[in-house]
This record gives structure tokens, C-alpha cells and sequence, in this order.
């Protein structure tokens, strides 16, 4: 198999991953009671264009960064899952624009999703582990969280704030996208929310930054900066094929790898401003 450069995983990627959402008008959901709760219009078409943004990981990577302020003056910043920034601001900064969660966060009582102020900031953006059939009706009878009874519960609860799902059709195009550019095979689980976040930002944003994606000299075995648990699968991955995304991120990045070293820094094109 032929080992693609970075510019032509970058092109490659642009063709063959399309960032898709579900809205009222998409069957099966459009025949469901609670349809009208799903957005109207795609994610993408909502939001953006933006010109400079930043994907902030959730690794223990960057406490003591000191990456605050510089994450905080990019025009978007994504966040994940319960990544708080209350009492981390000067290494994680303040602002978030959008939050991708897993299913599990919505769904496990443990995260309080339905009753804590952290998700109540900017966009929420949810994605479930749905069959790699990507089939809507098949997805929606056996999800692997009940991610369509919390979103219900939620946009209650908050009908202003826009909360999109991800069409499972992008995350298995994103799964196959790593799948394709790696010689051995790999596990058949979805990508971490990290790296669906860089490629939702890619489709958005002139540039992104990601942060602590690709570990600093500060690499560290502690899970997420807002936590005191270790684990080396939180850098390394068990269930997402994690090692295969950074991977494919090393390969794709156009900043220096020394700003990798200091700052846990890659900087990557969005599709908008590349030509294939
Ligand atoms: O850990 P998690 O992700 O919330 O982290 C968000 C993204 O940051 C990147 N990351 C994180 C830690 C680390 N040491 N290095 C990293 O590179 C990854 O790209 C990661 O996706 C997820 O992907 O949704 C994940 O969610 C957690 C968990 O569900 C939530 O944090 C809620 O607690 C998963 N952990 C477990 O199921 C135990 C994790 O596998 C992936």
C-alpha cells in the first residue's frame, strides 16, 4: 500500500469525509414525536465559517501547560466530553464555542448532564457508538446509550441552546479514512471524540490547533488534567484506535515538531483553505 504524504492525506480526507448531522427532516427521525427537537438545518451550515480554532484535548498532558491564554484568543474552541475549564483557565483557558460528548456522558449518572452548568456554555454537539452499517433504523433500537432519551430530556431543559448529533455515517467515514492509511487492520470501534472533533473543526475553521492531541515533553500517564486517575490507554488507546489517529494527525500536521514538544501544538489546514 502507498504511504500518502501529508498534504494528500489532508485532500484525501477533505473527499471522502463529509461532516453530517441529523435534523427534523431525516428519516426515520422525521416520523418520530420528538423530531421537531432535532435541529433544522446541518451543523455546518449553522456554524462557521470561522477563521482560527482550537481542539483542546482532555489529557492530563496539559496541566502545567500554561496554554490558557493562547487557547483562548483562537476564534473557536472545542472542548470534550466533561472537561471542565473552572479552576484549569490558565492552562485550558476559558471560552468554549463547542462541546463534542460521547453518549456516555449523556447517559451515565456520574456525569450530570442533565442537571450541571458545564454543558450549559455554547454548542453541544453528541455522537453515539452506532453499527458500522451506519443504518439510522438499526441505530436508533439499539444504541450504545440512550442518547435520543437524554437529547429529548435536555433540549427541555435548554431549547435554546443548539445542540446538534452526529449522523454515524461521518464517524465511520472518518474510521475508515485511519483504517485506509494504516498497514495493519484495525479495531472496529469508532474514533475518540478527539479526533471527530479535528475533523468537524477542519470543515469549519480556516486553521485548527489542537492541543495535547500529540503529547508534549509534559506526557504524562495521568488520564485527563481535570482528574487524578492514571491510565497510559488514555494517551495510547484501547477501545478507539487512538494510536492510529494520532498516527495519521503526525502525518497531517504543518506546524513544527518542535511546537509539538513545547506545546502539545499541531497545526492543521481547514479543507476550505487547501488545494487538492
Ligand atoms: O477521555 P476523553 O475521551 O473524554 O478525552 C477527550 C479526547 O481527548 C483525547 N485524549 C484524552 C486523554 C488523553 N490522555 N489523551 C488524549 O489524547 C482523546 O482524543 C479523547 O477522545 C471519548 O473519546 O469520548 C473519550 O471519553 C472517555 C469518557 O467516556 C469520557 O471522558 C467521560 O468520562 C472514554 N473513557 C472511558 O470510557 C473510560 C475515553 O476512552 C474516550
Amino acid at each position: 500500500r502507498l504511504k500518502l504524504s501529508g498534504p494528500e492525506l489532508l485532500c484525501q480526507l477533505k473527499r471522502k469525509v463529509e461532516v453530517l448531522s441529523l435534523t427534523s427532516d431525516l428519516h426515520p427521525f422525521s416520523m418520530l414525536p420528538w423530531a421537531s427537537q432535532l435541529p433544522a438545518q446541518q451543523l455546518t451550515s449553522e456554524l462557521g465559517p470561522l477563521k482560527s480554532c482550537a481542539v483542546v484535548s482532555s489529557a492530563g498532558s496539559l496541566r502545567h501547560s500554561g496554554l490558557g491564554k493562547e487557547i483562548d484568543s483562537h476564534d473557536a474552541v472545542m472542548r470534550f466530553n466533561a472537561a471542565p475549564t473552572s479552576g484549569f483557565e490558565k492552562d485550558v483557558g476559558s471560552k468554549t464555542t463547542m462541546r463534542l460528548i460521547n453518549s456516555q456522558v449523556m447517559a451515565s449518572e456520574e456525569y450530570r448532564f442533565l442537571s450541571s452548568s458545564l454543558y450549559s456554555s455554547g454548542v453541544l454537539v453528541a455522537w453515539d457508538p452506532a453499527p458500522f452499517s451506519s443504518d439510522l433504523t438499526q441505530w436508533l433500537n439499539r444504541t450504545d446509550y440512550p442518547i435520543f432519551a437524554q437529547y429529548q430530556r435536555y433540549r427541555r431543559l435548554h431549547p435554546q441552546q443548539p445542540f446538534f448529533i452526529l449522523h454515524p455515517r461521518f464517524e465511520w467515514q472518518v474510521w475508515q479514512q485511519v483504517q485506509e492509511n494504516m498497514a495493519e487492520s484495525i479495531q472496529k470501534n469508532p474514533p475518540s471524540s478527539g479526533f471527530l472533533g479535528t475533523v468537524l473543526m477542519m470543515s469549519l475553521c480556516e486553521v485548527v490547533h489542537v492541543y495535547e492531541f500529540l503529547p508534549s515533553k509534559r506526557k504524562t500517564e495521568l488520564c485527563h488534567y481535570y482528574q487524578h486517575f492514571y491510565d497510559a490507554a488514555c494517551t495510547l488507546g484501547a477501545y478507539h484506535p487512538l494510536l492510529y489517529e494520532k498516527n495519521l494527525v503526525k502525518r497531517m500536521n504543518q506546524g513544527a515538531d518542535r511546537d509539538i514538544y513545547t506545546h502539545g501544538r499541531v497545526t492543521l489546514p481547514g479543507f476550505n483553505a487547501i488545494n487538492c
